[in-house]
């Protein structure tokens, strides 16, 4: 993707563990690549349609002034963390925080940190099969877009289905949630489960009734086999109840460990039930 680049912004700050550093001070030096589509601002020649670096460059000096933390990995997450949340447009962020007279009393050319964060697309699904259902989803939507963390949220349509399993035995109001976000996958599974608390969920059966379940099925091409956090949803490909809505509103996505799109899962399964029958 295209990128804007500043180097070796300079900017006197008083990150460090050790108590002169934050007496006194010392010089930093900031390296950034800022993902933005440039194309738009390209074509038209016209600024707001891009990031302006200046301002970027101004920002950043401004917070690694007014924050001090003892560790510059915290100053690079901290910083990274406010540049993504202040300017929309840039989707990704390396950054690298030098330190080049840090106290290590050898001779050296620099010390630095360098991480890359960025707004990652997840796919949810949400489900709820008890009181009012409705209620439940449209609660779990506003706590998602309320989380400043989590942006552009999108809804498919909400399906009614019959219960899929052994436990659940009323029906069910199905969709899926686009959104991106910063939070890795684990944080955003506990805000999951803190929505899923606010909603008075119990946890009594599994498969049992639930106000509002809300699983993570993609986030972007991560994998992971943990039980805790098992991604991409590893039963997608039997739901219905998944499947038709992540196809309203991603059909070409990628399962990035079959590497089927989520319309040939639909078509198979669709095929599957017409075979069993
Ligand atoms: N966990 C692991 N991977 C994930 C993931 N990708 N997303 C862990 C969310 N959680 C994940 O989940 C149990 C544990 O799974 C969590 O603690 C988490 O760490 P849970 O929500 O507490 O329990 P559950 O929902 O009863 O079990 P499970 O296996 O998650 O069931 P599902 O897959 O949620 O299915 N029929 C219809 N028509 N519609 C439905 O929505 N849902 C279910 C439940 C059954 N039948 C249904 C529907
Ligand atoms: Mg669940």
């Amino acid at each position: 993707m295209d990128q804007i680049r500043i180097e070796n912004l300079e900017i006197y700050g008083f990150h460090g563990v050790f108590l002169e550093e934050t007496k006194e001070g010392q010089i930093f030096q900031i390296d950034a690549r800022l993902y933005v589509d440039l194309r738009p601002a390209g074509k038209k020649d016209e600024l707001s349609l891009s990031t302006h670096y200046g301002e970027v460059c101004h920002f950043m000096t401004q917070y690694f002034r007014e924050n001090t933390y003892a560790l510059i990995e915290a100053a690079a997450e901290h910083l990274a963390r406010a540049v993504l949340l202040k300017f929309p447009l840039i989707e990704r962020l390396e950054l690298e925080v030098k330190k080049p007279h840090a106290p290590i009393g050898l001779p050296f050319g620099n010390v630095s940190v360098f991480i890359d964060r960025g707004w990652n697309t997840a796919y949810l699904g949400i489900g709820s099969n008890l009181g009012e259902k409705q209620n439940f989803i449209d609660r779990a939507v506003t706590g998602l877009k309320g989380n400043e963390l989590i942006r552009k949220v999108k809804c498919s349509q909400m399906i009614e289905t019959p219960p899929y399993g052994d436990a659940a035995l009323y029906d069910f109001l199905n969709g899926v949630i686009e959104l991106k976000t910063l939070l890795t996958p684990y944080e955003l599974l506990d805000f999951l489960h803190q929505l899923e608390e606010e909603a008075g969920r119990e946890r009594k059966i599994h498969w049992g009734p639930r106000t509002l379940d809300l699983d993570l099925l993609f986030y972007q091409d991560f994998v992971s086999n943990d039980p805790l956090l098992t991604v991409p949803h590893p039963d997608m490909e039997n739901r219905e109840f998944v499947l038709k809505p992540l196809d309203e509103l991603c059909p070409w996505y990628l399962n990035p460990v079959t590497g089927k799109t989520v319309r040939q899962m639909l078509n198979d399964l669709k095929n599957k039930k017409e075979a069993d029958q």
